[in-house]
């Protein structure tokens, strides 16, 4: 594959190196990054980009955030992990800190975010079997048509994308799936008795960032509580700022039953994932019932206090609520100006997505590809849709440079 810097070698062999030993499960962009510090990345040649997509919204704080690197590199050097077989003096503090930021009873480390799906999954049927009362082994879950909550047997027994499902089953049973931002087809679902929860993403991001109708999530957490059913949301993606608030959820004053949160609560630096719930619901998970090992160690709580309080310190939320109504009026405007090429813009703070016309299958990646050169880092999916979502960190001066790139860019299509 060629390289974005031609006759550059260094380049081309980490490429050929993770083709030769790599298992190939992921075709990147022809791009080989080096370095990054806020909203820029730096290749291997040296050539800086703005970063739109933030590591699928890892990191909101920026790249290498100095005090969230500060604390995991003060703490890697005085405890790394213990287990939790043993106490250690960076847990308590971790889960006060981070239960009373969100307001729920009690949280459950862990560390990647389908980790955190498991465990909220896991969660929900206890629930149901301990306090609602559903008969052995029939608890359901009610999940959204073009979902992403990611790879795991379970999870993607969840999916209906055939490439994150195509010969994996045999699938996890006692998934009902419902279209998404549709009331009628989650009410008929959560008819059934032995519903434990509904999960969602308040925004789908893999879909490509599709946003619900408004009142769509409060709607759906009122059927939630007439029917006893818990809400799940996953604001892995979603949360943490991205769409212009602390989580989606809060554009609708929706307070989930069981909140999944992951990737930048470590801003980018370490694997952590959390489930958050209050104490009817996550005491029912008792000693010996679920874990992991790195779930919660020293170095995850040190760098998630860091991640949260530089989100807060740093209001990030209102510079991604301020600055997404920029981008998205821009991307509005780039829609005006090639109405050939972009057939729609969507999104809810720095979480923007723009659809283009397909022409010869894969005119996303082409754009993509155009954008590297011109210095703007961003991926497509479903072949047709490019994210626009870069660190929150981001200025006005900067999104009006993006802005520009972004331009130039389509003119050339
Ligand atoms: C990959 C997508 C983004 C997620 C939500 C759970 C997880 C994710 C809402 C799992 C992960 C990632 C994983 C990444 C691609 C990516 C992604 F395009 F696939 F959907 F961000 F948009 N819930 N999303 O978005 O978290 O276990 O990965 O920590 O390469 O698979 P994880």
């Amino acid at each position: 594959m060629e390289t974005l810097m031609n006759n550059n070698t260094t380049a081309q062999q980490a490429m050929d190196l993770e083709s030769k030993y790599g298992a190939h499960n992921y075709h990147p962009l022809p791009v080989v990054l080096q370095r990054g510090e806020g909203v820029y990345l730096w290749d291997v040649d040296g050539k800086q980009y703005f970063d739109f997509l933030s590591a699928y919204s890892a990191v909101n704080q920026g790249h290498c955030h100095p005090k969230i690197v500060a604390a995991l590199v003060e703490q890697a050097s005085k405890l790394t992990l213990t287990s939790r077989a043993f106490y250690n003096d960076c847990l308590g503090e971790y889960e006060k800190f981070v239960t009373a930021y969100f307001g729920f009873d009690k949280v459950l480390p862990m560390n990647t975010g389908a980790e955190g799906v498991e465990t909220a999954l896991k969660l929900a049927r206890k629930w149901a079997y301990e306090v609602k009362g559903v008969a052995e082994n029939e608890a359901k879950i009610v999940v959204c048509r073009n979902n992403f909550h990611g790879r795991t047997i379970s999870i993607v027994s969840a999916s209906n994308d055939p490439d994150a499902k195509k010969n994996f089953g045999p699938f996890t049973p006692g998934i009902i799936s419902v279209e998404y931002n549709n009331i009628e087809a989650l009410t008929a679902a959560l008819a059934d008795k032995t519903v434990a929860a509904f999960l969602i993403e308040p925004i789908q991001g893999e879909a490509g960032v599709v946003v619900p109708d408004q009142g769509y999530l409060k709607n759906c957490f009122d059927i939630c509580k007439k029917n006893n059913v818990l809400f799940i949301a996953d604001e892995i993606q979603s949360g943490l700022g991205r769409t212009g608030k602390r989580l989606a959820c809060d554009h609708e004053n929706v307070r989930p039953d069981i909140l999944i949160l992951g990737k930048a609560l470590s801003g980018g630096t370490y694997p952590v994932s959390a489930v958050l719930a209050d104490d009817h619901i996550m005491l029912c998970i008792q000693p010996g019932q679920h874990g992991s090992t790195y779930g919660g160690n020293p170095i995850a709580c040190k760098v998630s206090i860091a991640a949260l309080s530089v989100l807060r310190d740093e209001q990030l939320s209102e510079n991604s609520e301020r600055l997404g109504k920029l981008l998205l009026a821009q991307l509005k405007n780039l829609q005006a100006q090639f109405p050939e090429l972009v057939k729609l813009v969507r999104g809810k703070g720095l979480f923007c997505a723009m659809v283009i016309t397909q022409r010869n299958g894969n005119s996303a990646w082409e754009v993509c590809l155009e954008l590297a050169k011109n210095g703007l880092l961003a991926k497509p999916t479903h072949g047709d849709i490019i994210r626009f979502a870069p660190p929150l960190v981001i200025n006005e001066k900067q999104l009006i440079e993006c802005v520009a790139i972004i331009r130039k860019t389509l003119s050339v299509f």
